[in-house]
């Protein structure tokens, strides 16, 4: 009996039970990592029948997490469609992958929610998914960024931004700043970090800037490169641009976490920054972190988008419920932050 007790202790603490441990414990990680991977672009399920039967059931796919301003968008439909408003809200964040907001789209589809609210990372490549969602009878509501579908009745409305009239109005600050530093007439080299590529943010501020440079022939945009609105991107971005270009006099940056990211990268080479600095530095979005580098002057100016529209997602929602007709665009009304303004609004800035 002795050599039995003796073999089983051998099993479980000797090299054999080693291998053993190990063999099953690989497959439990493994499985678990694929399910918590499977999990991300798994969309939450919807409530129980019980549960919802009298709560609008709204299917909401966010394109990512990729900014402060994002962060604020998805907090004010998310506090817009509560329980308490009547709405059982099904989110899912795609992390900036069409596919994933796709298949999202696609499990709302399945889960028969009543609406579908999404927010595209870029303009193209939706039409087949929205045209199953007409299919089944369920009404989309764009938010923020904007589709390019060839038949618009594929949505049913759109809230967001005049992204290129923020791009003009950065061109017009930068006109008349230029005049009152009587640099009207100096050679200015203009260098742009762009967001998401074919984002409608992107698109918008990239063709309105585009629309005043061009009026100005002493203006050089010397490069445009994505970094993807996000500010890690940016400051590798930046750096590499710095050395390019040391003759830089103006950075557009085209949202708050991007211009953070490239300051981090002008300071550590020594640049000054804002007014009388080397470089003047454009920015959009207008988040509270951003407007206090525009209260202190080294954000020269700051171009608002607004991301609060829950509500108007609410109020749609409300109108349609009732049978009411909608409009096709709701844009949000939209500022210019310099540092003669910024402190104001500061205060009320809760993003
Ligand atoms: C603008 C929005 C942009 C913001 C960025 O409407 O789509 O996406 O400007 C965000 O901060 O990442
Ligand atoms: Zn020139």
């Amino acid at each position: 009996m002795k050599w039995v007790a003796k073999t089983i202790k051998e099993i479980l603490f000797g090299h054999v039970g080693a291998c053993i441990m190990l063999l099953c414990i690989v497959p439990v990680l493994f499985i678990g990592h694929r399910l918590y991977r499977g999990f991300e672009i798994q969309v939450e399920q919807r409530p129980a029948e019980s549960e919802e039967e009298d709560l609008i059931v709204v299917g909401f796919s966010q394109l990512g997490s990729e900014s402060g301003w994002r962060t604020a968008h998805t907090a004010s439909i998310q506090q817009a469609l509560t329980k308490d408003a009547g709405y059982f809200l099904v989110f899912n964040n795609a992390r900036q992958i069409q596919e994933n907001q796709i298949k999202a789209i696609r499990s709302f589809i399945s889960q028969r929610v009543d609406y579908i609210v999404f927010a595209p990372v870029i303009e193209d490549g939706w039409d087949t998914v929205l045209q199953e969602a007409k299919e089944a009878g369920i009404p989309v509501i764009v938010t923020d960024r904007m589709v390019n579908v060839q038949d618009d009745s594929l949505y049913t409305t759109w809230i967001g931004m005049d992204a290129r009239e923020e791009g003009k109005k950065a061109g017009r600050w930068l006109e008349e700043y230029l005049e009152q530093e009587r640099r009207q007439s100096e050679e200015i080299n203009i260098i742009v970090l762009k967001g998401t590529i074919g984002s409608t943010a992107e698109i918008g501020r990239t063709k309105g800037f585009g629309e005043i440079a061009v009026q100005h022939e002493n203006w050089h945009i010397l490069d445009s490169v994505t970094a993807e609105f996000t500010a890690n991107k940016a400051k590798e971005v930046m750096r590499k641009m710095l050395r390019h270009y040391p003759e830089m006099d103006v950075l557009i940056s085209q949202n708050d976490d991007m211009t953070m990211g490239a300051i981090e990268a002008m300071q550590e080479a020594g640049i000054r920054l804002g007014e009388g600095g080397d470089v003047i530095v454009i920015s959009f979005d207008a988040t509270r972190d951003a407007l206090e580098l525009v209260k202190e002057g080294r954000i020269n100016v700051d171009v608002e988008c607004n991301p609060v529209q829950g509500a108007y997602v609410d109020e749609i929602i409300q109108k349609l419920e009732n049978g009411e007709s909608v409009e096709k665009r709701y844009v949000v009304e939209e500022r210019v932050f310099t540092k003669e303004n910024a402190a104001e609004f500061l205060n009320d800035r809760t993003y």
